[in-house]
């Protein structure tokens, strides 16, 4: 049986879980990747109810395996496949293969299983849309292009499902070889500019149940990443809804510049991506957390040091979740510590690090859920970063951003 997390996360009747899952035992990578699917299975059978997976992350050691790793999961699955990506990124823990799932129970929720870009889960009146752009290879595009392609991909596979662009309120963009300068301008950069021109033309601030900062542009919350495939993945979340208790709010750090105002010296055109986002639907409120780095106002700080990097990274997203922030941004009766975190993915720029990041990180979190996986981040200075998903409650029941209902 593989090593095994998993949260369980009760939304009225409907169960969510949450599960990282990576192979105790070594072996050649079918064997390890079997062992992973059948903890996984095992997990489920565990909730007493049907459950199906939704979407999934599969970290892999090698490029080699990934083939491999599509036969076995479609073997696995057959025709409930969830949106899942196939990432190259290796698991700390030192094996060639670590899982991230969500599965609902479906006594009381709807999976639809569209295509392999486009998965949906619907319950109590909340739309819950996977999409995938898929996996693009380098060959012959520009990095700009490549991310226009995926941003266009993944817009294809909304569409088909009925769904604007504007609903998603998360995105994931693995890049390969993210901090490589290609004519002089790094990968990352060039994905920064062809988002900004894809989102130019996306009104994110005209649906009635988001809000924000004042007076800021509203986007939805991203992990920006490297990943050793030539390439981009890229992946998002929507969400829909007709209920009037269902609101989001864009949250921004007080202790960072938001991304989209980071000066030209880090990208001619700005990461237009949100710190994070929060979903309120009755008195549940869950935060999707962005990819969360050491950065204090735009800079960098704690060079070299990848234990205070991960010091900082956390003192950001408790400070971004907090009850104070969430006022600033008038949510008075929400608010979240490092203790509601229900799962966090941690990418370790060097392996010879995890150790350390660890450390820090069970002394600060104690242990949940949690994967670690070897990957570039967007800056070269930078060498952890952190993104999660937190739950909680509201304070005072009944009581609604805008006014009582
Ligand atoms: C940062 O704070 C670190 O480009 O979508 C984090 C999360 C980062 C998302 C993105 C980039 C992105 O700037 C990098």
């Amino acid at each position: 049986m593989g090593v095994q997390h998993h949260t369980v996360v009760k939304f009225g009747k409907v169960r969510r879980v949450a599960m990282m899952v990576t192979p105790q035992c070594g072996g050649d990578f079918k064997d390890e990747a079997w062992e992973a699917l059948s903890t996984l299975r095992a997990i489920l059978r565990q909730q007493g109810e049907p459950m199906e997976v939704t979407m999934q992350t599969v970290f892999l050691r090698s490029r080699e395996d990934v083939p491999v790793a599509e036969l076995l999961f479609e073997a696995c699955y057959g025709e409930k496949m969830p949106l899942t990506l196939f990432v190259v990124q290796p698991p700390c823990a030192g094996r060639g293969i670590a899982i991230e799932a969500w599965a609902v129970g479906t006594t009381h929720a709807k999976v639809n299983y569209h295509d392999d870009h486009l998965v949906t889960v619907e319950y109590d009146g909340l739309r819950w849309i996977y999409a995938s752009g898929g996996s693009l290879h380098r060959e012959g595009r520009t990095a700009y292009d490549q991310s226009l392609d995926g941003f266009q991909n993944l817009r294809s596979a909304l569409n088909r499902g009925g769904v604007p662009f504007e609903d998603v309120v998360r995105t994931w963009l693995y890049q390969g070889c993210i901090t490589e300068e290609v004519d002089g301008v790094e990968r990352y950069r060039e994905l920064n500019r062809a988002r900004t021109d894809f989102f130019a033309d996306i009104p994110f601030d005209k649906r009635p149940i988001i809000t924000g900062l004042n007076g800021h542009a509203i986007y939805p919350a991203s992990t920006g990443i490297g990943t050793l495939c030539h390439g981009l993945i890229t992946a998002c979340m929507a969400l829909q809804t007709e209920r009037k208790d269902v609101f989001l709010l864009q949250l921004e750090n007080p202790l960072q510049t938001s991304a989209f105002d980071y000066p030209k010296e880090y990208s001619i055109k700005s990461p237009k991506f949100a710190r994070a986002m929060a979903v309120r639907a009755g008195e549940d409120v869950t935060i999707w957390i962005s990819g969360t780095a050491s950065i204090v106002n735009a800079e960098t700080v704690h060079q070299d040091d990848a234990a205070q990097q991960t010091e900082q990274t956390l003192t950001n997203i408790e400070q971004l979740i907090s009850g104070e922030n969430f006022a600033r941004l008038g949510w008075k009766d929400a608010g979240a510590t490092l203790g509601d975190l229900a799962k966090i993915h941690v990418y370790v720029k060097h392996a010879t690090d995890y150790e350390k990041v660890r450390a820090v990180c069970e002394r600060r979190l104690g242990r949940l859920p949690a994967i670690y996986a070897v990957a570039d981040v967007c800056r070269p200075d930078l060498l952890v970063e952190i993104e999660g998903v937190a739950f909680s409650r509201v304070r005072e029941p009944g009581h609604f951003p805008g006014g009582d209902l």
